[in-house]
This record gives structure tokens, sequence and C-alpha cells, in this order.
């Protein structure tokens, strides 16, 4: 870590007259983390707490009432077990008041996936009055149910390992539980092992998890979060601030390893993969035609899946730079950590812009058929790119003018050039027929603003 030439400046300053800069831009960054609301207060960790512990109970009661419809002996109902396991942002501890909470569910050898998960869980989620919005997602890469519980939003995925007794705490990293299971748990149990991996190979957990929060803010802020419309997701983030804490394990100021952030990937020589040290080594590197390929740790065969395409490459590139020209200024009185995370002016930038509305008839499954149509985002816009640059703003918006409550949701997606009715043919064709039970409608129009 070399201050002068993080921080170009025209007298060179003593490092300690740095290092003391430092802690201030630090104290302000963590300060403004707070004010943010990004820190959870003690109740909202008491909340989320008792959320997983009543998760907890209720998979048990489940598997009980599996093994006793399986007509399990009664000492086997009596060992019968299963376990809720936490990922995602809340596994990493970086969510706040708003994420939701990935949790998997693991279940014991006779519980299946498409019968006593999707079908007797699912009833009896539904049936409790603490649980809303439920609803399958089977046919995703990862198969989950999505709902909420006393308003927050829970992703549940099963894994399904071959032993009878599941400790509440497995050890999904020790082989003995792995033993024999199939393809779609081990997929599931991935979100598990790359929070575990990460978190055993960094060199600091807290400073990771500082660093980490304020990446996430830049991310959502800038328009570059979102893993659906061809940005970073969590895990991408997850696995270059780990990388940065690694490389610079006596870095502890927080203000420094933001700036260390945005000078490494500003000028990283993409595709070459960002890779944690050590996470497994594959003996060859697996082929890859991401853009920005970021290597899983815990499966050396696996780059983080995404959609980033050449206009969204193009727009974190940016980003990556304007970040690090932005702490270029970081000793300087005027300083403020507030620019950086300016919220990206979409409509001073672009003029056109792509409207995406949906509809359907039924409320209750309007849910199901946003989750459907968003499923098949990063094939839209693949196609959408054929045409046009397509910087895709990852909020949603939902547009109050309209009062009917089975209509709309939608994206604003800035487009260059489009003919919007080849687009929709496009659209319709990805969208097919492949959707059972649920029909919405789906209108685009171009939106031009002065
Ligand atoms: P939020 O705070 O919820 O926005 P998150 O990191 O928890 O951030 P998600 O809930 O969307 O994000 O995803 C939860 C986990 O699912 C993160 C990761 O373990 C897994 N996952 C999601 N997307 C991918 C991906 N593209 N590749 C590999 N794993 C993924
Ligand atoms: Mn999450
Ligand atoms: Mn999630």
């Amino acid at each position: 870590h070399h201050p002068q030439l993080l921080y170009p400046v025209r007298f060179a300053l003593h490092p300690a007259v740095v290092a003391q800069i430092e802690l201030a831009r630090s104290i302000t960054l963590q300060q403004l983390i707070i004010d943010e609301g990004l820190v959870p207060s003690q109740e909202e960790e008491q909340r989320r707490n008792n959320v997983i512990r009543r998760l907890r109970e209720i998979v048990m009661k489940w598997i009980k009432n599996v093994a006793y419809l399986r007509r399990l002996p009664e000492n086997h109902i009596r060992a019968a077990s299963a376990t809720i396991l936490t990922y995602g942002s809340y596994g990493l501890g970086v969510h706040n008041a708003e994420s939701d909470i990935d949790a998997l569910c693991v279940g014991p050898w006779f519980a299946s996936l498409t019968e006593d998960f999707f079908i007797v869980l699912h009833n009896m989620l539904a049936k409790r009055v603490e649980v809303s919005d439920i609803h399958c997602v089977k046919d995703a890469k990862v198969p989950l149910m999505r709902f909420k519980f006393e308003g927050i939003s829970i992703d549940l995925p099963y894994a399904q390992l071959q032993v009878a007794t599941v400790p509440e705490n497995v050890d999904i990293l020790n082989s003995l539980f792995l033993n024999g299971i199939d393809e779609t748990s081990w997929k599931s149990l991935s979100g598990v092992r790359a929070n575990n991996s990460i978190l055993q190979l960094v060199p600091n957990v807290k400073i990771f998890q500082e660093l980490l929060r304020c990446v996430k803010l830049w991310a959502k802020r800038r328009g570059v979060y979102g893993n659906l419309f061809g940005f970073f997701g969590g895990v991408h983030l997850a696995v270059l601030s780990a990388f940065i804490c690694q490389r610079n394990p006596n870095v502890r100021l927080l203000a420094a390893l933001v700036s260390i952030f945005f000078k490494t990937f500003a000028f990283w020589p993409w595709p070459t993969p960002v890779i944690l040290q050590g996470s497994m080594l594959p003996r060859h590197h697996p082929e890859t035609r991401s853009l920005m390929p970021i290597q899983l740790p815990s499966s050396p065969h696996e780059y983080c899946h995404s959609n980033i395409t050449n206009s969204t490459f193009t727009k974190i590139k940016t980003e990556f730079r304007r970040g690090y020209c932005l702490i270029q200024d970081l000793l300087k009185p005027q300083f403020d950590w507030r620019n950086l995370f300016e919220a990206y002016p979409y409509s001073k930038i672009y003029h056109r812009f792509l409207k995406i509305t949906l509809s359907c008839s039924k409320k209750d499954e309007l849910g199901d058929w946003v989750g459907w149509v968003k499923s098949r985002f990063p094939g839209l816009l693949v196609k959408l790119e054929l045409q046009s640059f397509c910087d895709p703003n990852p909020s949603e918006y939902f547009d109050e003018s309209i009062q009917d409550p089975n209509v709309v949701f939608y994206w604003g997606l800035a487009v260059d050039e489009l003919d919007v009715d080849l687009v929709e043919k496009e659209f319709q064709k990805n969208l097919g027929n492949g959707f059972k039970g649920v029909t919405g409608k789906m209108t685009l129009s171009l939106i031009q603003t002065v």
C-alpha cells in the first residue's frame, strides 16, 4: 500500500499525515454507512434471528411429519432432523433492513424436493399466518420457494443429503455429508459453500464486511448492481472485496481499502479472472466467455455466473474509473464521500428509454408472471444489444398513475436506437409459451425525454 501512488499530491505528505487523514475519512465513511440505514439495529437483528429460529422449528416439524408419512420406524422418526443454513448477504453479515434472508433448507435422504419440499413443506408454510406471497420457483438453476415471513422476504432452496440426521449447524464442507448427493442439491449448496470459503479466506472479517457494504452501496447507486440486468450480483462484489482484503492484509483503514479497491479494478486487465488465494485451484482454468470472470472460491471449476453484456461491461468499467478519479482527491479538504455514492442520473444522461409494463388478470398471479419475465431477462438483453447500446436501470418502478392492482411494474432500459416492433417480436419469441399456468401481458413502449 503506497499512499503516494494512490493519492497524487503536489507535495509529498508525511506518511503519518496521510494515515491521519485516511483515519478521519474512514470514520466519516463508516458514519455515512450508518446514516444510510445499512447497518441493522439490535431489534432488527433480533427479528431476523427469530425468523430463522422459527423456520428451523418449522422444518423440524416438517421432517418428523414426512418421516411419519413415509412410515419409517419410530426410532428413525425420532432421529430424523432437518435444518436451515443462511447464505447470501445475511450469511456474510452485510445485510440491511431491506435485504432478503437467503436460507437453505437441508434435509435427509427420505425427503424429496418435488414432493416433500415443494408440496408438503409448501402447504405447511402457506397455512401459517406469518407467511404471505409464497410461490415456488421450480425451473430455476437453483429451485426454491420464495415467500415473506412477517414481512421479511425469504429465499428458500433445498438440499437433500444422503444421511438420516442433519445436525443444526451441519458442516457442508465436510465430505461425510456430501456422499452421493444429487446435482440439484449440490447446486443449492453452492451459496453456502461460497460464503463459508470467503469468510475463511479473508484475513479480517470485520473490515471485509465494511468494505463490502461500501462497495454494494456504490454499485446500487451507480446502477451496476443486479445480476439479472447484466450487472454484479452480491456474490461477485463479495469476491472482489475479499480479493482486495486478501492482497492487503495489513491495511486496516476502510478509506484506504476502498481506494485500493477502485484503483485495482479501474485498471484490471479483464478478462483476466479474479481468483481468491487459497481457493481450490483447478489444474486448468475453465473456459469462460464471460467478459469479467470472477471465480467462485469454493468451486474451482466454476465462475460466478454472470450476465454481463458488452454494454454493461462498458458501464461497469466507466464506473470503476469514476470511483478511482474521485478517491484520488481523498486527501484534499473538499473531499466528500457523497460524490462517490451519488445516484446515477439516468434521465440526464439518456433520452430514450424502453418501458416494460407487465400485467395479469389475477392479482395473485402477478408475482409469478413478473418472476417469469425477469428470469428471461438475461436472454432478452442479449437480443436488445444486437440492436442498440442498452443500459438497463436495475431499479423497479411502480407506476403511481396506474390504479389497477393487477398491473404494473416496469423497468426503464436506456437505449440509443431501437425498433420497438422488432424488439417486441424478439421478446415474445423469448417468452414463448414456456410458462405454465400463468398468462400475463407485456407491453413495450419507447419513452423519449427532452
Ligand atoms: P442482497 O442483499 O439480497 O441484495 P445477496 O448477495 O444476498 O444480496 P441474492 O439474495 O440475490 O444476493 O443471492 C443470494 C445468494 O445466491 C448469493 C449467492 O450465493 C447465490 N447467487 C445468486 N446469484 C448468483 C450467481 N450469479 N452465481 C452464483 N451464485 C449466485
Ligand atoms: Mn440476499
Ligand atoms: Mn435472495
